[in-house]
């Protein structure tokens, strides 16, 4: 029995010690190791910004001795992820939770209220003052408005090529929340505007973060409503976006990841986000102690956090060099902060 724990504990170190995932003990630790535990807040296939965030992490417990790091997933019951979430701090296992997403400081608040131990460091989402929590929040107005830019630019030159097309872009959402209502919906708008005043946004629902044949069935709509270029963000069901717009003509603009190989020539933008290497950064400076708890930061374009891919070979491939130019001009002047676009 003695054996068997002692290797039970062992994997778990080792595991740690790769920066390991689940398989090892779940935040098992000595008095000499450091435990993470990493919350999706859903499931990390089809969510880059999720595999993103727990590699960074893992990168941050790999190169750190001593350091276990394990992925625990939420799944897609958001009505579950306080209860899991509370589990995790109950259970003691873990110095810091690590998670992602817009919902998730209100739901730390909660946990934080009943184990003010437990600490958190949460990205993607915001909230100041909780000495447990710190966050650090992308600027979504600034991706999605260059989103927008493109969508926009690479629509009015199709347009003028194509009998009876409107001045209209497409934004497949998988659900509503506040960060797309209120961020990314009206900074996609705004960005097609710079373009041309008389763009309007064709803004759908999938209803879920994984439904592909639904993403299809709603591009396929949209298309034929006369879209040309879509934005989704809807997880999982981006791949019937994808595929619906590719069988039809239609282009596709990507948001977190950079997503032209994808479908090359239907790709026609990729706006992104930094999250591994903001996931590494943070996690290394908890461990050095330095993590502000009770702060909430912003980054943006300017600060290296946010940002759009030019150089990929398959961008150069599918739009024009004016276009490229157009939307190259404004992405210098977000980064140089000459056009601040706010928060
Ligand atoms: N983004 C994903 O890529 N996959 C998800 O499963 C996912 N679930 C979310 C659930 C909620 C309740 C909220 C508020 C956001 C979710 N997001 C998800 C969106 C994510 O936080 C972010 O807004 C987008 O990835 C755009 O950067």
């Amino acid at each position: 029995m003695k054996k068997v724990l002692l290797l039970i504990v062992l994997t778990g170190v080792l595991f740690g010690c790769r920066g390991g995932n689940s398989g090892g003990v779940a935040g098992r630790r000595t008095a000499h190791t450091q435990s993470i535990g990493i919350f999706i807040p859903g499931v990390m296939s089809g969510s880059p910004i999720y595999e993103m965030l727990a590699q960074g992490v893992q990168r941050a417990a790999a190169e750190t001795s001593g350091v276990i790091a394990t992925v625990i997933e939420g799944g897609y019951n958001q009505a579950e992820w306080e209860s899991r979430v509370t589990s995790m701090a109950a259970s003691g296992d873990y110095d810091l939770i690590v998670s992602s997403n817009p919902s998730l400081p209100a739901i730390a608040a909660e946990v934080s209220a009943k184990f003010p131990k437990q600490r958190f460091l949460l990205l993607d989402g915001e909230l100041a003052g909780n000495p447990g929590i710190y966050t650090m929040r992308y600027n979504q107005r600034e991706q999605a408005y260059m989103a927008g830019h493109i969508a926009a630019l690479v629509s009015s030159d199709l347009w003028s090529t194509a009998a009876g097309s409107t001045a209209k872009v497409g934004l497949v959402a998988a659900q509503e929340y506040p960060t797309m209502n209120n961020i990314i919906l009206p900074g996609y708008r705004d960005g097609a505007q710079a373009v041309d005043p008389a763009f309007t946004v064709d803004f759908r629902l999938v209803g879920n973060w994984f439904d592909a044949e639904r993403g299809a069935e709603i591009a396929e709509d949209m298309i034929l409503g006369g879209v040309k270029v879509i934005l989704c963000i809807s997880g999982g069901a981006n791949e019937g976006v994808l595929k619906a717009a590719s069988e039809r003509g239609a282009k596709v603009v990507w948001f977190d990841i950079n997503g032209y190989a994808l479908s090359p020539g239907t790709v026609v933008g990729s706006a992104i986000l930094h999250q591994e290497r903001a996931a590494y950064e943070q996690t290394i400076r908890y461990l050095a102690g330095n993590l502000p708890f009770g702060s909430a930061e912003v980054v943006g374009v300017a600060d290296g956090y946010v940002d759009f891919i030019e150089d990929d070979p398959h961008y150069l491939a599918a739009v024009s060099p004016e276009i490229r130019k157009a939307q190259g001009s404004l992405i210098e002047r977000i980064r140089s902060r000459a056009l601040d676009l706010g928060e």
